[in-house]
C-alpha cells in the first residue's frame, strides 16, 4: 500500500524541498501549488508517483474542486504540508496596503483552512493522517512592520492548537514548524520582485535553506504511532529573535 503526503506550495523553497525528502521517504506526492510549469519540474525530479494539482489556496471552490477530482486510489492521504503562504509587504500599520493585507489573510490563514477541511475528514474517517502546518517565528512574536503577517502566523499557530485538541483520539497528528529566516523566494515576494532588497535580507550570516527544514519535516513525520512533535521552532545558528541576527 503506497503512502501519500501532500504538500501545498510545492513549487518552491521549502514545500518543494519537503516534497524532495518526502520522496526519498517514499511518498507518493500530490504537488500543489498555482506554478504548473514548476509542479512539472518538480514532478521530474522524484522517484516515486506524483499528481499535480494546480489550484489558488484563495479560491474556496477551486480548493473543493481540486481536492474533489483526486482520483480514488490517491485518495488516502497520509500527510498534509500545509505550507503554501507568503508575506506580502513589510511596512507600518498606518502605511499598509489593504491588497497585500487581504493577500496574506486570504493566503496563510483561510487558504490553509478550506485545505484542511477538504483533506482532514478523510483522514479522521481513516483513523489516521498527518498535518504539519508551517508557522513561523512570526507566529511567536510581533517584530516591526510585521504586523499583518504575524497576525496571519499567529493565527496559524493558533489553528495548529486547535486543531491538535479537536483531533486528539481520532488518530490524526498535528505538528507545527516555526522557521526563523529561511533563503527561499519569501522575501522576492514580500519585496515584490525586488532582488538587491531581497538579497539583503540573507546577507552576512547563514540563513536556513530550505532543505535545512524540510529534514525537520521529515524527521516529524517518521516518528513512531505513539509520538507526535507538536510544535518546533528552527532557527539560523545566528537568530536568536525576529530582530536579533549576529551578522557580520
Ligand atoms: P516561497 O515563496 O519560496 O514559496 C511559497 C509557496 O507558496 C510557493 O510554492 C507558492 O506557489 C505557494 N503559494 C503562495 N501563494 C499561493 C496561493 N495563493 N495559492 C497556492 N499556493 C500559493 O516561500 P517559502 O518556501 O519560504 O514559504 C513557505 C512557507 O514557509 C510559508 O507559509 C511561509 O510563510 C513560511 N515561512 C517562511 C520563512 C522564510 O524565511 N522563508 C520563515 C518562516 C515561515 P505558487 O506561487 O506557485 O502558487
Ligand atoms: C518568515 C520569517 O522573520 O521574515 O516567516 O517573518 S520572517
Amino acid at each position: 500500500m503506497s503512502k501519500i503526503a501532500l504538500v501545498t506550495g510545492a513549487t518552491s523553497g521549502i514545500g518543494w524541498a519537503s516534497a524532495l525528502l518526502l520522496a526519498e521517504e517514499g511518498y507518493d506526492l500530490i504537488l500543489c501549488g498555482r506554478r504548473e510549469e514548476r509542479l512539472d519540474e518538480l514532478s521530474e525530479k522524484v522517484n516515486t508517483k506524483t499528481l499535480k494539482l494546480a489550484f489558488d489556496v484563495r479560491d474556496r471552490d477551486r480548493v473543493k474542486e481540486a481536492i474533489s477530482s483526486i482520483p480514488e486510489n490517491w485518495k488516502s492521504i497520509d500527510i498534509l504540508i500545509n505550507n503554501a503562504g507568503n508575506a506580502h509587504g513589510l511596512s507600518k500599520v498606518q502605511d499598509g496596503n489593504i491588497d497585500d493585507w487581504d493577500a496574506m489573510i486570504d493566503i496563510n490563514v483561510k487558504g490553509l483552512l478550506y485545505v484542511t477541511k477538504a483533506i482532514v475528514p478523510g483522514m479522521v474517517e481513516r483513523g489516521a493522517g498527518h498535518v504539519v502546518n508551517i508557522g513561523s517565528i512570526a507566529g511567536k512574536e510581533v517584530y516591526p512592520n510585521g504586523n499583518v503577517y504575524c497576525a496571519s502566523k499567529h493565527a496559524v499557530d493558533a489553528i495548529n492548537n486547535g486543531m491538535r485538541i479537536d483531533l486528539v483520539g481520532t488518530g490524526v497528528k498535528v505538528s507545527q514548524v516555526c522557521p526563523g529566516l529561511v533563503e527561499t523566494e519569501f522575501s522576492m515576494v514580500r519585496f515584490k520582485g525586488d532582488e538587491d532588497r531581497s538579497k539583503g535580507v540573507y546577507e552576512g550570516f547563514d540563513a536556513l535553506t530550505a532543505h535545512d527544514v524540510a529534514d525537520l519535516i521529515r524527521f516529524i513525520v517518521t516518528r513512531p504511532k505513539h509520538v507526535n512533535i507538536s510544535d518546533t521552532m528552527i532557527l539560523p545558528t545566528a537568530q536568536v529573535a525576529s530582530t536579533i541576527v549576529d551578522k557580520n
